[in-house]
């Protein structure tokens, strides 16, 4: 008999029953969801035909998270750790089927159950201080008690999955299914019935010493760059080993509610919902992208090695091609050490080692490009090679094949100029290495075709990256920000900072690294390149700061050159007196006398440039929605998520606040302050970017 009519049906076969959640997309533990799960465990143990009961899932997955879109409602019962605690405290073994991805609040129900099996390719995970949450039904608590403290600790505060693999190893799970899952987890269960039943929650957890566990959690927070939620799951983590599973629980759910009401929170969740959002474009409904399955990359230096990997890993046909054969053979040397130190750590199998290689052609010259649905070209950044090039693929290829380029700056309106066929010229700006960042900057030009972009978004779908589509304009999104705010980290050295204090007032706001040390790590010889060649451009009234330039006539290129903001000894970062005296003696040419410069004052004039030029490039329609800049922002320049990206920030911070300080530098630094007034009409009329 199969009883329940929402999304939570119990098959009541005997002696073992089938509770299944079926909520599409992810089975998110909705309040119906929570309701049928409840009326299911409490039938169970109502109805004496049934003597032991599977949770299973249908769709993609099982239990991915509780359902986000909740969180900002008020709770409504029942409330999900009762409806584990129910699970847990059955008299009857429940067993969890587990495929997919068991994530949140979906782990925590496996975790309540009284044994947990799963498929091979199912993974596991508590990803609530993703959200700037603390797991909030039992996880904290159950979590020690299955895999002890020193996994628990890793997972609650990392929020990283585990493969099944890793699971059975950690004792997480008891079984892998080879054969059937929900078969053998109705098997499973049958071995339990009359065996005394084993609750987690009865578990005991072996404790750290005092002093570990301090240092465990100082450790944890110092990562977290300012996020609350890791310290705080780390900390609740380690109480699994001194209270009762209650008392645990309820410190717990207390520590819930407190930051699911936070700042950092709601900022974590529009990051979160924003990178699904920036997907869907306004305009492009129903258009149908083309088919790719063949794509060719022309340069195999560092960008194209990286995006010939990051096609490989998405299983698609590549084919590299160089402009000799020692050009290629080190491109393609680059890409084996690539896949071979995977292989070596672990990451990847033999069999996909072998797959990824054998997916990856090579070849001088593009004439064997014809073939290829599209092409990608990751050559050197000057824009007459770069149209030289798309005049001769536009001869070789295929009607219909997409060319796209990866340049970072230069004018693709240009480039796509060179071609008979611009409508299929699109930008795709990957970010290196190409196969690991998850951000792709997908640029239209004039005469982009919708269908192209389209492709673009779809493609990005199947690279697992996250798409932000734009229009033609001097460094697209990203890059035209940083080169702002860059400026205004100079002016604070031309008025009383030093690059490790401006590193270090932005480290401390969050970023990974601050923009001195960034520069180090990229090259300065490519911004150097850049400011050359918009030289004759420049406004003169602007207040050009040249101490990037010097450091560059110097030779001093960064990392790669062992000095450059900073001098490497052993690849150890250091202060150089060097460009100290360079910073003062910049100050002197200006006219200024140095003072102290606080942190709050070098975050705030930061985060006012980067707010400022993200008006314009909202006003200038390079990019249509706010999400769109603090999407690019968060995933491919280090913008803290918890702060939710800047926009988001400049709602709580208070736009106006930040307007009125980029008025007051435009007196202070001349051009390129403007502030998009247009914009501030229309923001500041609505004073928020988000409703
Ligand atoms: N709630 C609501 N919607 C969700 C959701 C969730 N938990 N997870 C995904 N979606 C939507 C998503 O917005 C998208 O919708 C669609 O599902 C497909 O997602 C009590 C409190 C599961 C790995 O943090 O990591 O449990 O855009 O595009 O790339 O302690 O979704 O199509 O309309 O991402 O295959 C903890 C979050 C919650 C997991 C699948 N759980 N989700 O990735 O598809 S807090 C999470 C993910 C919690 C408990 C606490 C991923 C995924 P739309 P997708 P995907």
């Amino acid at each position: 008999m199969t009883a329940g009519d929402g999304p939570v049906r119990l098959t009541s076969t005997s002696p073992v029953a089938l509770i299944e959640i079926d909520n599409p997309p992810v089975n998110a533990t909705s309040q119906a969801v929570r309701a049928g799960l409840l009326a299911a465990i409490q039938e169970v143990e109502r109805n004496p035909q049934i003597e032991a009961a599977v949770i299973a899932c249908a769709g993609r997955t099982f239990v991915a998270g509780a359902d986000i879109r909740e969180f900002g409602q008020p709770p409504r019962e029942p409330h999900l750790p009762d409806v584990i605690d129910a699970i847990e405290d059955s008299s009857k073994p429940v067993v969890a089927a587990v495929h997919g991805t068991a994530l949140g609040g979906g782990c925590e129900i496996a975790l309540a159950c009284h044994a947990r099996i799963a498929e091979p390719s199912a993974s596991f995970g508590l990803p609530e201080v993703k959200l700037g949450l603390v797991p909030g039904a039992g996880g904290t608590q159950r979590l020690p008690r299955l895999v002890g403290l020193e996994a628990a600790l890793d997972l609650v505060s990392s929020g990283r999955m585990v493969k099944a693999a890793e699971a059975l190893r950690l004792r997480l799970i008891d079984r892998i299914s080879s054969r059937d899952l929900r078969q053998e987890a109705t098997e499973l269960a049958r071995e339990l019935i009359g065996k005394p039943i084993r609750r987690t929650g009865e578990q005991v957890v072996a404790g750290i010493d005092s002093q570990s566990a301090s240092a465990k959690v100082a450790e944890i927070r110092r990562k977290a760059r300012g996020a609350e939620a890791p310290g705080r799951a780390a900390e609740l983590a380690l109480l699994a080993a001194d209270l009762p599973l209650k008392e645990g629980m309820a410190r717990e759910r207390e520590t819930f509610l407190a930051l699911r009401g936070s700042e950092q929170s709601a900022a974590l969740r529009h990051a979160f919902f924003a990178e699904r959002e920036v997907t869907r474009l306004p305009g492009l409904d129903g258009v149908e992208p083309r088919p790719v399955q063949k794509v060719g990359i022309v340069g195999a230096g560092t960008m194209g090695s990286g995006i010939a990997i990051a096609f490989a890993d998405a299983g698609f046909d590549v084919k590299v091609v160089e402009t000799s054969e020692q050009a290629l053979s080190a491109g393609e040397a680059r890409i084996t050490d690539t896949y071979e130190k995977q292989f070596a750590s672990g990451r990847l199998s033999a069999a996909a080692r072998g797959e990824r290689l054998q997916a990856i052609g090579y070849a001088v010259g593009t004439s064997s490009l014809s073939d290829r649905d599209l092409v990608i070209e990751a050559v050197f950044e000057d824009l007459d090679v770069k149209r030289a090039l798309f005049r001769d693929l536009d001869t070789i290829l295929k009607p219909g094949t997409i060319l796209a380029t990866n340049t970072s700056y230069l004018d693709i309106n240009l480039i796509a100029a060179a071609t008979s066929r611009p409508a299929d010229v699109v930008g795709l700006h990957f970010f290196s290495p190409a196969n690991v960042m998850k951000l792709l900057e997908i640029v239209r030009t004039d005469a982009t075709a919708d269908d192209v972009v389209a492709t673009g978004l779809a493609l990005a779908k199947r690279l697992r990256k996250i798409p932000v589509v734009c229009r033609v304009c001097d460094g697209f999104v990203g890059n035209r920000i940083l080169s702002r705010y860059r400026q205004q980290a100079e002016y604070l050295l031309e008025e009383g900072a030093l690059p490790h204090e401006v590193d270090a007032a932005l480290e401390s706001f969050g970023f990974p690294m601050g923009p001195f040390a960034v520069s180090d790590l990229a090259g300065l010889d490519i911004a150097w390149a850049r400011r050359k060649r918009l030289a004759p451009n420049r406004d003169p009234r602007e207040r050009y700061v040249d101490i990037a330039d010097r450091l560059c006539e110097a030779g001093r290129f960064g990392r790669k050159t062992g000095a450059g903001w900073y001098r490497y000894e052993g690849g150890k970062r250091e202060i150089d007196p060097v460009v100290t005296a360079l910073v003062e003696e910049a100050s002197q040419r200006r006219g200024l006398t140095r003072r102290t410069i606080s942190a709050e004052e070098i975050q705030s004039r930061i985060r006012t440039a980067i707010v400022n030029e993200a008006c314009k490039i909202l006003d200038e329609r390079i990019v249509e929605r706010p999400l769109d800049v603090d999407v690019v922002m968060m995933n491919g320049y280090g913008y803290p998520a918890w702060r939710g990206g800047p926009l988001f920030e400049a709602d709580r911070v208070g736009l106006q606040f930040i307007l009125d300080q980029a008025k007051e530098r435009a007196e202070l630094d001349g051009p390129g302050w403007e502030v998009a007034e247009g914009l501030v009409r229309r923001v500041a009329s609505a004073e928020k970017f988000y409703p």
